[in-house]
């Protein structure tokens, strides 16, 4: 193990003024001393005019910040709030530098550089033999990239992996129409990456700088990081561990939660770009209520305005919006409609939006100081300044008209900004914003300081607009591009795909990768949204995205139709019984929402995010996931392919999400008494990983629930806006660490901030009396729909007596299923369920 004393620097931090030239030949020897000083919850470090400083926010997470001339930029940030930047650990001084009670900062005394260890010397993140390069106002941080470190994040990236190691991105908002798996830069910049399987497990920095940032993951020098900008402060947090769980947890402790989403949104959502009419709009309505798929959101795309104007409604094809819209939620559906961020530059035609934001100065301007003018959708347009605060204030006003018709959330598209006509597909560098408004000092910055934050400050105009127009709604804001720190105004969707199989798994690694960098609420477009999806390939992306966080099927205009029915009943039936199931899993998926809004872990995860050893797993892992710790989804790695496939399952013990039945079976059969045999075997001798071979089946896609979880599933509906007839059900899977969370409020007020909410743990022990089952006390003041909860305990090899407090309750057993089931009423208080032999 490589351990950090007294390791020797090749080179040096360069002075200021140094090129990268002189950055790559200057010799340490010859180099400064550095100067090591503490400072409030860290050190300050000073070698020529380059001072460094090098902070504690909290036990595990460094902001270290660079001058290279001696002369900090202001201290502001679009991602890290002002309160969270002030913060201070408690930290302890060491001659090299300082520790806080998780981690060890190392400065070398000659050259400056650093590195940060874990108490007992085991490397996290340590700078390289030439640790920054400078160049005019730009500069690049290098890192050392160990050999068996795996990198993640960066938002959703392509590359032909979910693993980012061997690649390098720009970061620069694009509007990447057609993008393939090897397109960069695409729709978002969230500069946050992580590496695990490190000397020091996972750690992950974000690099707080909005300019058109580089990052190289061992690309050019297999065993170096680096990551830089043009210009813009030198200025990153380090975030220490050790799982993979702790660091993205603590990167949304700095860049802030995603607020719980409204319940509609985890319903399946119907789009298409676009439904043209309030006929089209309703047949689709009446197509999916007569064909049984349960559906909750239905989206208008542009042409549903006039001539392409945001915040107007064509009146020809939507006589009575509001009255259309009303009429789809009496029948359960909620309407989002577009509302791109430009504003046609219709002068003097009583179209608001832009009197009303010329009058208030409200828009970018260009070089000369004019309203700057681009051409996009409604042809020539204006575009508000949304780092002004009093300019995000006035758009979020506009959004009245649509509130008021009923319209249930807001698409945030072509915000990078997208401009037509133009060399760069955005406006020009040199075009002027203003910043009024957070910890900034009131500025004009240019647009290529700006450009990679603009979709961002849009979708918080957006949200906040929301939220003062329908101040006890939560919001739901879907955007295509973003910031670090945007999961806390929007959802956000990975743009406009391609109907091919290549696209269906390049959707899961961005997923999975939004997920590690905070916005753990992301879509696809189902189906794709360019071309047109084979029927297989429909049927296919339709049951993974079952398991995804958002659902929503989307198609380009002028591509063949890929609503659920459209290749006749064969795949419309499966596609409604993966449909169904998601349904049936709203209690499991809520539960998730509510566990992501206060803690920060993503919906959908790279397996080893809750089991880490899978990083080393020998299975072709690309396509497999989690939703939630519990569920572990294994689509062919190939889906194209017919060939069979291992899915290697994580050491504690499997079961079959469809069966039920224990898939390590080696000891399932031995007998002996209730809910022993598999049950026994999994809660007292974890199995060791299992490899399962499948053969892909277009009707099936593999699912597996770990040992251990307690999983809610409801009776199905329509949508959720219908209440469950029939019984909460729980599925027990007695295994290792068994539990599972029951959370349910009222699905869209901000009620549940006041404590209306309903919250409780269930656990699963097994001891000599038998399994029990406890549930503890619910919180919050919530009345849930359920009156009676009923239970299966799967892995059960014979029957038991099942006492409820003491009273015993009738009881089945299934032997082939292996299953023990039973029912009680719902009460609040805790409760013990005992099944004895
Ligand atoms: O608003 C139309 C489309 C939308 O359907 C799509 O989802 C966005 O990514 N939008 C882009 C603009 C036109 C794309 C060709």
């Amino acid at each position: 193990m490589k351990r950090v004393s007294g390791w020797a620097l090749a080179c040096a931090m360069v002075a200021a003024g140094a090129t990268a030239a002189l950055a790559q030949s200057a010799p340490a020897v010859t180099a400064q001393a550095a100067r090591v000083t503490p400072v409030a919850g860290g050190v300050e470090v000073r070698r020529g005019a380059a001072v460094m400083r090098v902070v504690a926010l909290t036990d595990a997470i460094l902001r270290v910040r660079i001058a290279p001339d001696g002369r900090f930029p202001e201290d502001a940030s679009w991602a890290v709030d002002a309160a969270t930047r002030a913060k201070h650990a408690t930290v302890t001084a060491a001659p090299d530098g300082f520790a806080t009670a998780a981690l060890r900062v190392h400065v070398d005394a000659r050259s400056g550089a650093l590195a940060v260890t874990d108490p007992q010397g085991r490397v996290i993140s340590q700078d390289a033999a030439r640790p920054l390069a400078l160049d005019g106002t730009a500069f690049t941080v290098a890192k050392r990239l160990p050999l068996t470190e795996h990198i993640f994040g960066l938002g959703d990236k392509t590359g032909g992996a979910l693993d980012r190691r061997g690649m390098s991105y720009v970061d620069w908002n694009t509007d990447a129409y057609g993008f393939s798996s090897s397109t960069d830069p695409i729709y978002k910049s969230i500069p946050f990456f992580l590496g695990v399987g490190g000397e020091g497990d996972s750690y992950g920095i974000l690099f707080d700088n909005t300019y058109r940032a580089w990052f190289d993951f061992g690309h050019k020098d297999a065993d170096t990081l680096t990551f830089g900008a043009p210009d813009g402060p030198i200025d990153y947090y380090i975030i220490a561990g050790p799982s993979t769980a702790e660091v993205v947890r603590r990167y949304t402790d700095l860049t802030g939660k995603a607020p719980l989403p409204p319940l509609w949104s985890l319903g399946y959502q119907q789009s298409r770009y676009s439904y043209m009419d309030d006929a089209e709009l309703r047949g689709v309505a009446a197509r999916l209520r007569s064909d049984r798929v349960p559906t909750d959101v239905l989206w208008l795309d542009i042409d549903f305005q006039d001539r392409n104007r945001p915040f107007t409604v064509n009146t020809q094809a939507f006589p009575d919006f509001a009255r259309t819209i009303g009429d789809l939620k009496k029948d359960g559906f909620q309407t989002v409609t577009i509302a791109d961020l430009h504003v046609a530059a219709a002068a003097n035609q009583g179209y608001a939006p832009y009197d009303q934001g010329m009058a208030g100065h409200h828009f970018v301007r260009d070089a000369s100081g004019q309203t700057y003018v681009g051409e996009v959708w409604p042809g020539p347009s204006v575009f508000p300044d949304f780092t002004d605060a009093a300019a995000r204030k006035w758009y979020g006003t506009l959004f009245r008209s649509l509130t008021d018709a009923g319209v249930a959330g807001i698409w945030n598209d072509m915000n990078e900004p997208s401009v037509f006509k133009t060399p760069t597909a955005t406006m020009p560098l040199d075009n002027i914003h203003h910043i009024a408004g957070d910890d900034f000092s009131p500025r004009d910055a240019s647009h290529a300081e700006i450009h990679n934050v603009y979709g961002m400050e849009n979708t918080r105009a957006t949200y906040d607009g929301l939220l003062a127009l329908r101040p006890d709604e939560r919001p739901f804001v879907m955007t295509r591009a973003s910031y670090a720190g945007g999961q806390r105004y929007s959802a956000t969707w990975t743009g406009d795909n391609s109907a091919t199989w290549d696209h269906l798994k390049l959707a899961i690694h961005q997923v999975i990768n939004l997920g590690l960098s905070g916005f753990s609420w992301s879509a696809n477009d189902v189906g794709g949204f360019t071309g047109g999806p084979s029927p297989e390939l429909l049927t296919r992306w339709f049951e993974i995205a079952t398991f995804m966080p958002i659902f929503r099927d989307h198609a380009a205009k002028d591509t063949p139709r890929a609503e659920p029915w459209v290749d006749g009943p064969e795949h419309l039936a499966i596609r409604r019984r993966f449909v169904e199931e998601r349904y049936r899993l709203m209690p499991y998926l809520y539960a998730l929402a509510d566990d992501n809004a206060r803690t920060g872990d993503p919906i959908m995860r790279p397996v080893f995010y809750d089991y880490p050893d899978a990083i080393h797993a020998t299975c072709d892992q690309g396509m497999a996931f989690t939703l939630g710790r519990d569920l572990l989804v294994a689509p062919p790695p190939h889906p194209e392919s017919p060939q069979t496939y291992d899915v290697c399952l994580p050491q504690g013990g499997w079961y079959d999400y469809w069966t039920g039945l224990a898939v390590t079976q080696g000891k399932a059969d031995q007998g002996g008494g209730p809910v022993q045999a598999a049950a026994q075997t999994m809660m007292d001798a974890p199995a060791g990983g299992t490899n399962v071979t499948e053969t892909p089946k277009l009707d099936r896609l593999p699912v597996f629930v770990r040992a251990g979880a307690i999983v809610p599933r409801q009776p199905l509906v329509q949508s959720t806006s219908e209440i469950p007839q029939g019984p909460l059900s729980i599925d027990v899977y007695p295994g290792p660490d068994c539990t599972g969370t029951l959370y349910a409020d009222d699905g869209h007020s901000l009620d549940y901030r006041r404590g209306s909410f309903y919250r409780r743990a269930i656990r699963c022990t097994r001891d000599a009396q038998g399994l029990t089952i406890s549930f503890t006390a619910a919180d919050g003041r919530f009345v849930p729909w359920w009156k009676q909860i009923a239970v299966t305990v799967h892995g059960a090899t014979a029957s038991g007596t099942v006492t409820v407090d003491g009273r015993k309750l009738t009881s089945s057993f299934d032997a082939a299923g292996q299953r023990l089931s039973f029912q009680f009423d719902e009460q609040r208080g805790a409760r013990d369920i005992v099944i004895a032999p």
